[in-house]
């Protein structure tokens, strides 16, 4: 009995040690619905308040999803931007919101989107949490580096 029933028991330790591999990394948490890499805040000029931030938004979900807001305990406000030309002149234009597609990226770069920081106070550290706040009521903290110009 016991040369049937073992090479059987070693099958179900297999299939265990497997399903507690893939739980151990459901609980490490599935990938998020949004994500954000390269997320860079610029250290405000000397005598400025006002500076930019870059990043690459994902959105990893099946779902559209609408960028409503951004907010953070280093600024007044945060305004979502794009750059605008018009004839040989760029300007900047505010967005009251930002949709990405789902499975898609959008950057926010130098010379197209990018976030404006207002009323921002001296940078001394080298990183800042900036709230996201989509319009289907999720936020997201993400951790900025923040970087000389
Ligand atoms: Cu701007």
């Amino acid at each position: 009995m016991s040369k049937v029933n073992y090479p059987f028991t070693m099958v179900k330790l297999a299939v265990l040690v497997v399903l507690s591999g893939f739980m151990a990394s459901c609980s490490a948490g599935p990938i998020a619905e949004i994500s954000v890499s390269q997320a860079v805040v610029k250290r405000p000029l000397t005598g400025k308040t006002q500076t930019v931030a870059y990043f690459e938004l994902h959105n990893n979900s099946t779902k559209q999803k609408t960028l409503k807001q951004v907010r953070s305990q280093i600024a007044g406000t945060i305004e979502l931007h794009t750059t605008i030309k018009s004839g040989s002149t760029l300007r900047m234009q505010r967005l009251s919101e930002l949709i990405i597609p789902a499975h898609s990226s959008v950057s926010f770069s130098p010379g197209g989107k990018h976030l404006m920081l207002f009323r921002v106070a001296e940078l001394n550290a080298t990183g800042a949490i900036l709230e996201f706040y989509f319009s289907d009521d999720s936020t997201y903290a993400v951790e900025f580096s923040i970087e000389d110009y």
